[in-house]
């Protein structure tokens, strides 16, 4: 199956965060500013709203001249602690979308790649839908909007997320990646920097499309065995490379799609259990106790419900997580009259287990 691969990124991150802590600067130009040990004088513009950059006002401007073209703009320290605990809560919300908790990959503070291939079920039709999901649930969770793009590989997926910002959903199918590629100039594909870019315009290469005709003992020459033979791969919108979860996250989940989309109580609750015994299986080889447990539903329509329960203390125990997983699929079947299509259940807040071994040790 060919793979599905999103990429989200955050619109005017820092910005954004401050227009929905004060929403009287909504309709305003925001201005985030990192000042230097200088004060005000120095310093460069972290990032700014699209207000402020209709105006010509970019990220890394000093900030003086930003304030030299626009004076009346609103400007505002950076508060990166701030902006890092709303970053740590939306990259769990994608995680939890990711196939797995393994395939998924943040790889800024504003930005992340999950694998969706099984959820979509391959089908890029679906993972349009998908992209709408998260969307929602960034903006109803952390009150920001984000670009999402998809594509068969990181390379297109990152490309993507940037093609229709903001808040912009762009799907591009395997069979069109030359057709998105081949017309950007070579400065937009991935990777490439001003140095190579330069290079490449004394070559007479000025598009992504030209870069991939190129032949590849040219790029070798100029740019050495390894850059020149990426530059190639890349160019030609390939990208084998995996989704991976860089660092040890603060959660375990599973999900799983039911055979088909049902809401037979047996099918839910066969499924579930299984997905109860690996979580537990996976908190087992880890060495760690849980204190919170999230259960989710994917319905037929693709909307997403999530219920999660923190617990008094941090247990590793599986009958706790079985009752509580198969509580919450039993409300959501109570309270719906869709079909399942996909369910999930999460353990966080994750502790190395020191003496407790379960509830019933206590
Ligand atoms: N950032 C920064 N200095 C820069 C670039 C970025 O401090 N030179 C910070 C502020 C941004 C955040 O990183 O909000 C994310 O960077 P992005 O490149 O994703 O930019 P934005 O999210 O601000 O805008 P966009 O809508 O273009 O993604
Ligand atoms: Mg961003
Ligand atoms: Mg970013």
């Amino acid at each position: 199956m060919e793979r599905v691969i999103v990429h989200v990124d955050m619109d005017y991150f820092y910005a954004a965060i401050e227009e929905r802590e004060d929403p009287s600067l909504k309709g305003k130009a925001i201005v985030v500013c990192m000042y230097s040990n200088r004060g005000e004088e120095g310093g460069a513009v972290s990032t700014c709203n699209y207000t402020a950059r209709d105006m010509g006002i970019h990220s890394a401007m000093p900030c003086r001249q930003a304030r030299s073209i626009y004076p009346d703009a609103v400007f505002l320290p950076v508060r990166k602690d701030f902006y890092k605990e709303v970053s740590d809560d939306i990259m769990k919300l994608l995680q939890s979308n990711a196939d797995t908790d393994e395939a998924f990959e943040q790889i800024s503070i504003d930005e992340a790649f999950l694998e969706i291939t099984e959820s979509s079920s391959g089908n890029f039709k679906h993972s349009f839908e998908i992209a709408n999901t998260i969307k929602e649930e960034v903006k109803r969770n952390a009150g920001i909007t984000c670009s999402v793009g998809i594509g068969p590989n990181k390379l297109i997926a990152k490309m993507a997320s940037s093609f229709q910002k903001p808040d912009g959903i762009t799907v591009i199918e395997p069979e069109k990646v030359q057709e998105f590629l081949s017309p950007m100039p070579v400065k937009k594909l991935w990777g490439i920097g001003r140095v190579t870019e330069e290079k490449l315009s004394e070559m007479g290469i000025e598009s992504i499309g030209e870069l991939a005709k190129l032949d590849v003992l040219k790029l070798v020459e100029a740019f050495g065995k390894n850059r020149g033979t990426l530059l190639k791969r890349l160019a030609s919108g390939t990208d084998e490379s995996p989704v991976k979860e860089k660092t040890s996250s603060d959660q375990i989940g599973r999900m799983a799609s039911l055979k088909h989309d049902s809401r037979d109580e047996k099918m839910v609750f066969e499924l579930m259990d299984e997905l109860v015994e690996d979580v537990i299986a996976k908190a087992t080889s880890r060495n760690v106790a849980f204190r919170s447990i999230t259960a989710t539903v994917i319905y037929s329509n693709f909307k997403t419900e999530t219920k999660s329960r923190t617990l008094n203390h941090a247990v590793y125990d599986k009958e706790i997580l079985r009752k509580n997983a198969m509580d919450t699929m039993q409300h959501f079947l109570d309270n719906s009259r869709l079909n399942f299509r996909r369910i999930g259940i999460r353990v966080g807040n994750l502790q190395e287990r020191t003496g407790q071994k379960s509830l019933f040790d206590f």
